[in-house]
């Protein structure tokens, strides 16, 4: 776990095949408005701001990681994927191959690189293509299931989905600090019932997050 000036900091990492929406949710979280024509990833985008988690009412700032999913830039991304606390592993479900890859591909590539726990979050995105959906609603959750993972379906072209996203990444961080409240030596920053934050507070290059983020998580 890091902490910087007493926040607990954890990596999100959005993760799957191309073109299945990562960055259209990543926007729709980070802005809580639908992104207009988002072109495809290939650096990763890292932004940060912090939130409160359910109870226990802590801050927690998050670094959220949006990777690209074309082939060229696998081995670039891949690199991002240690230290990593929560994974959204993202797949549409009009492609079949994008649900298939998340076995095949994308949760096992996360395990490599991590040796410890990360909290997985499948996502079902373009829930509003509903006509040409391929990936069986029940199939997916049994996967989740099966896994341990949280699953929610979505569609990042609507707005009011925001909720989606945000409910089941407050609920994953919530769980985080809770886990480590139980183990770790020092204390968790307590807040006073506030309900949500939101403020972005930094964003910045990857080389830059990523120097800032290797001080602060060994400090
Ligand atoms: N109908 C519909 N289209 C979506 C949805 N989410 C994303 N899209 C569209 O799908 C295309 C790809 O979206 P991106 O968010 O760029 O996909 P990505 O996974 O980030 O792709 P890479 O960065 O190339 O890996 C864009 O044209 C989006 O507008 C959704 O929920 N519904
Ligand atoms: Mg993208």
């Amino acid at each position: 776990m890091a902490s910087a000036g007493g926040a607990m900091q954890l990596k999100v990492l959005f993760v799957g095949d191309v073109d299945v929406g990562k960055t259209s949710i990543f926007e729709l979280y980070r802005t809580h408005e639908v992104a207009k024509s988002p072109k495809h990833t290939m650096d990763p985008v890292i932004k940060s701001f912090n939130i409160v988690t359910m109870t226990p009412h802590t801050t927690v700032e998050l670094h959220l990681y949006d990777t690209g999913g074309q082939e060229r830039y696998k081995t670039l991304t891949k690199q991002f994927f240690r230290d990593a606390d929560i994974a959204l592993l993202v797949f549409s479900i009009t492609d079949g191959d994008s649900f298939r890859h998340i076995e095949q591909d994308w949760r096992q590539e996360v395990l490599n690189h991590n040796e410890k726990d990360v909290m997985m979050i499948l996502i079902g995105n373009k829930d509003d293509l509903h006509e040409e959906r391929i990936n069986p609603k029940s199939t997916s959750r049994q996967y989740a299931e099966i896994h341990h993972m949280k699953f929610v379906e979505m569609s990042a072209n609507r707005r009011d989905d925001y909720d989606k996203v945000d409910s089941v990444i407050r609920e994953a961080t919530t769980e985080i600090v809770r886990q480590r409240r139980n183990t770790m030596s020092g204390p968790v920053q307590q807040e006073d019932e506030r309900i949500v934050l939101d403020e972005p507070v930094h964003d910045g290059l990857v080389q830059q997050q990523e120097q800032k983020r290797s001080r602060c998580r060994y400090c």
